[in-house]
């Protein structure tokens, strides 16, 4: 499995202080600890504030290109701030997110097309998200028709079933497995990748419930996943994971993150 760093994220309050501060350390800092979590790419998001956004997206961009090379995964609904920030990005990065709403395919599928982005695509349109697995099909099959009409190869899509919260629908976490392996048999080139948190969310020792859906989403067939790659308890759960599915092989992910001090609580 590989890792989207989720903790750059302007909606959580110390990253929005950070940003309002300009504490060049402090994000740096997380780009770097997750880096040596093991983050494939940082996730990067500047929060919400229209007028803002761009300049802010820019700035933690530059940041965190000084202390890590792993790729970005621009987190914004706002064209014009992606636009401005694929200007500033020194390797290609992935954009979160497009989904089967109008907008998203008509002003961000293009950023993503004229400049080779890999993508996520959440599983939802104009009308919401789909409560069933057939529903949600129905929607990623359509988000395909366009990535594909746009010369978007499938293997640079990530779809994202949308993780609901389980303390309110018990079947929100069926039918997350069951789109992912509806989604692995039919589009087999694709990755699948979601965020955890809000599974758990209203329901104590959530990290308990996180690390177990991870465990049954990696054998749904989901690839990638945006998470917090300090979390040493969740990283074990998923090297052991990969390790039992046979996608790590000779075991070097897991005897490499053993060396690595990631598996074990220190004393
Ligand atoms: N899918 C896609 N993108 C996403 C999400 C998703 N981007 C945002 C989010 N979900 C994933 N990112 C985060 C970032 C930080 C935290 C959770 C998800 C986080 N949460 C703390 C917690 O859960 O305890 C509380 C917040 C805080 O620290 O202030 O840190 O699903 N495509």
């Amino acid at each position: 499995m590989k890792i989207i760093g989720e903790k750059i994220n302007g909606t959580r309050k110390l990253v929005a202080k950070a940003i309002a501060e300009r504490d060049v350390a402090f994000i740096q800092n997380l780009a770097k600890k997750q880096v040596e979590g093991g983050a494939s790419w940082l996730d990067v998001n500047a929060g919400t504030h229209p007028d803002r956004e761009a300049d802010d997206l820019v700035w933690l961009i530059g940041l965190v290109q000084e202390v890590t090379d792993v790729p970005l995964c621009l987190d914004s609904a706002n064209p014009a701030a992606l636009r401005v920030a694929m200007q500033h990005v020194k390797k290609t990065p992935m954009i979160n997110s497009i989904s089967g709403e109008q907008s998203r395919l008509r002003d961000i599928l293009p950023i993503v097309a004229e400049n080779g982005c890999e993508v996520i695509a959440l599983c939802m349109d104009d009308k919401g998200i789909p409560a069933t697995t057939e529903t949600r099909i129905e929607v990623i099959r359509q988000v395909f028709e366009e990535t594909r009409r746009a010369g978007v190869p499938d293997d640079k899509v990530f779809v994202d079933p949308l993780v609901m919260t389980i303390a309110t629908n018990t079947e929100a976490g069926r039918t997350t497995f069951d789109t992912m392996r509806a989604i692995r048999a039919q589009f087999p080139q694709t990755h699948i990748s979601c965020g955890l948190s809000n599974v758990s969310f209203g329901l104590p020792v959530r990290g308990l419930i996180n690390r177990t859906f991870l465990v049954l989403a990696l054998d749904a067939g989901m690839d990638t996943a945006i998470i917090d790659p300090n979390d040493r308890e969740l990283q074990a759960a998923m090297r052991a994971t990969d390790l039992l599915l046979g996608r790590d092989k000779h075991c070097l992910g897991y005897t490499r993150a053993y060396r690595a001090g990631l598996l074990e609580n220190k004393a």
